[in-house]
C-alpha cells in the first residue's frame, strides 16, 4: 500500500471493513500468538478504539475475550499469549472454544479465520506456533500469519510461508505508528491488506459451516426420524402383526390338512379291513 499525503489510513482501513463485511453476515476472528506480539494492540487498530489492554512488560491478556463494536458485524477474540510453559493448556483451550463454536447451527457462531501473529523481531517460527496452524487447519479454518512490529523483512516473510505451508498467506503489519530513537517515524501499515486478505478466505469459513449444518441435518435424521422414515416404520410395525398372523394361520391350515389326511388313511384300513377287502 502506498502512503501518500491525502492519505487517510483510519478512513481506508474503515471502508475497507464496511466494504468487505457488508456481504458476509458476522464474520469471528481468532487472534493468537505468543505474548507481547501485539494481539490486543492489532484490535484496537481494527476496531479504532480502545477495547483490549495492551502493554509492555508482564503479559496482559490471561483469558480469551470476544471484542465486537457496536454497528460492525465482526468480533476478534483476543486469545491469552501462548506461553511454553502452559502452551497445552492454551491449546486445549483454543480448541475447546473452536469446537463448541462449530456445533452451532447459526454459521455465525463459528470461527471463520484466524491470525496467527508472529513478530518480526523474534525471526523465529517456534513449535508452538506449527502446532497451532495445524489445529486450526485440522478444523477447516483458514489461517492468516500476521507479522507484527514489521520494520525490516529480511527475508523473513518468504520464511514463514515455507515453514508454515498451512497458512493462506502471510502479511507484514505495523500496527501503531512508531519512532525510532534517531527521531524516524515509521507510520503504521498492512492493515488494509490483512483486511482484505481475510475476506478473501471467509467464504472457506461459510463452506465450513454449511457443512457443519449438513452434519446436523444427519443427527436429525438419526434421532428424529422423518415423515419418510417414521412412515415406513409404521408400516412395518403394522404388517408384522399381520404377517405373523397369517403365517400361523397358514401352519395351522396345513397341520389340519395333515391330520385329516391321516385321518383318510387310517379310515380306509379300517373299512378295508371292516370289509375284508383284500
Ligand atoms: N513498535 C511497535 N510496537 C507495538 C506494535 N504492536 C504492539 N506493540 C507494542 O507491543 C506491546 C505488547 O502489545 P500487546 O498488544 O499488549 O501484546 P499482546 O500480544 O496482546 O500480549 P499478551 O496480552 O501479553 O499476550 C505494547 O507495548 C504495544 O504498544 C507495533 O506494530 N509496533
Ligand atoms: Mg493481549
Amino acid at each position: 500500500m502506498t502512503v501518500t499525503e491525502d492519505f487517510n489510513f483510519e478512513t481506508a482501513v474503515k471502508d475497507a471493513l464496511h466494504k468487505a463485511l457488508r456481504k458476509r453476515g458476522h464474520v469471528n476472528v481468532l487472534i493468537a500468538g505468543r505474548t507481547g506480539v501485539g494481539k490486543s494492540t492489532l484490535i484496537n487498530s481494527v476496531f479504532q478504539g480502545n477495547f483490549a489492554t495492551t502493554g509492555q512488560g508482564r503479559p496482559i491478556t490471561q483469558n480469551t475475550r470476544e471484542i465486537k463494536k457496536e454497528g460492525i458485524p465482526l468480533s476478534i477474540f483476543d486469545t491469552r499469549g501462548l506461553e511454553m510453559a502452559d502452551f497445552s493448556e492454551t491449546l486445549d483451550a483454543l480448541k475447546s472454544l473452536i469446537n463448541q463454536r462449530s456445533r452451532n447451527t447459526d454459521s455465525n457462531q463459528h470461527i471463520h479465520v484466524a491470525w496467527i501473529c508472529i513478530s518480526e523481531d523474534s525471526r523465529r517460527v517456534e513449535p508452538a506456533e506449527e502446532e497451532l496452524v495445524k489445529m486450526l487447519a485440522d478444523r477447516n479454518i483458514p489461517v492468516i500469519a500476521v507479522i507484527t512490529k514489521a520494520r525490516s523483512d529480511q527475508g523473513f516473510r518468504t520464511e514463514v510461508l515455507q515453514i508454515l505451508p498451512l497458512v493462506s498467506n502471510a502479511v507484514r503489519v505495523r500496527t501503531i505508528e512508531e519512532e525510532l530513537d534517531e527521531g524516524i517515524v515509521l507510520p503504521a501499515m498492512g492493515l488494509k491488506d490483512l483486511v482484505d486478505l481475510t475476506m478473501q478466505v471467509v467464504p472457506e469459513g461459510l463452506k465450513r459451516a454449511f457443512t457443519a449444518a449438513q452434519k446436523v441435518d444427519i443427527e436429525l435424521k438419526k434421532h428424529n426420524p422423518t415423515q419418510l422414515w417414521r412412515g415406513r416404520r409404521l408400516v412395518q410395525q403394522e404388517l408384522q402383526p399381520c404377517q405373523f398372523h397369517f403365517l400361523m394361520q397358514s401352519v395351522l391350515y396345513q397341520f389340519k390338512l395333515v391330520c385329516w389326511l391321516v385321518f383318510q388313511q387310517h379310515l380306509v384300513c379300517r373299512l378295508t379291513k371292516a370289509f375284508s377287502v383284500p
